[in-house]
């Protein structure tokens, strides 16, 4: 999968991409990630991406000509324009799924200063945000969308990996993990894990996944 990314602050990326299994991603083709500084769309001596709102009020509002002229350099026919803003709907795992059956990504972060109403009716397909809270802008959701994309892309997570992915991702909590020594501290792992009697480790631990999800995350069994 190809991903450009339209940002201005491109070095907030340096780091959090460049790491693990995005990484491996990258270096064996399956992410072709490509970060873009809008102001390099601009032609003025100031650079200037962003302009006072019609009407008034305060604030500054992203203004149309860089991020027109960015899209139309970066984008093709199968091109996924995406927005990010705190007003689009809300990113999930339903989404991260969808979105790796594009061929192509081109994400737009927003700043604090909205966008310009053009840019959201004319070039975006989709307007995403990540959650209900006020970040500074749209970089680090674009890093959240492209991480929770890359790992489900074919070949990026190992066998081992995407086997535990397919045993938990029938929505429940996980159950407790435990690992050596036995005891720790004078804490136990509970006996039922020790018994080496599988099937009724299985029902303890669906029990426990049960019990956790109605206790932490009721929303999630209706
Ligand atoms: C709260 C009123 N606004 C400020 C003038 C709107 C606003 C616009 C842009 C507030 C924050 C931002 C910067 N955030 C994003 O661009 C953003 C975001 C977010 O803040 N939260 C969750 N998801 C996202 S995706 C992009």
């Amino acid at each position: 999968m190809k991903i450009d990314v339209l940002t201005l602050f491109p070095a907030m990326f340096a780091g959090p991409l460049d790491e693990s299994i995005i990484q491996r991603a990258r270096t064996n083709g399956a992410l072709d990630l490509k970060i873009h500084n809008l102001r390099d769309y601009t032609h003025d001596r100031h650079k200037t991406v962003d302009d006072r709102p019609f009407g008034g009020g305060p604030g500054m509002l992203l203004k149309p000509e860089p991020i027109f002229e960015a899209v139309e350099a970066l984008a093709r026919e199968q091109t996924r324009v995406i927005l990010l803003s705190p007003a689009g709907r809300k990113f999930n795992q339903a989404i991260a799924r969808e979105l790796t059956q594009q061929e192509h990504l081109l994400m737009i972060c927003g700043s604090y200063e909205g966008f310009d109403e053009r840019i959201r009716e004319h070039l975006a397909d989709d307007e995403l945000s990540i959650g209900d809270y006020v970040l500074t802008n749209g970089a680090l959701p674009a890093m959240v969308i492209i991480d929770a994309v890359t790992r489900l892309l074919p070949g990026v997570l190992g066998d081992d990996e995407s086997s535990r992915e397919e045993s938990f991702s029938h929505e429940l909590l996980e159950y407790p993990h435990y690992t050596r020594p036995a005891e720790f501290r004078g804490m136990k792992v509970p006996e039922v894990l020790l018994s080496g009697n599988h099937a009724e480790i299985a029902r303890w631990r669906a029990e426990q996944a049960r019990l956790r999800t109605k206790e932490k995350r009721p929303d999630l069994l209706k």
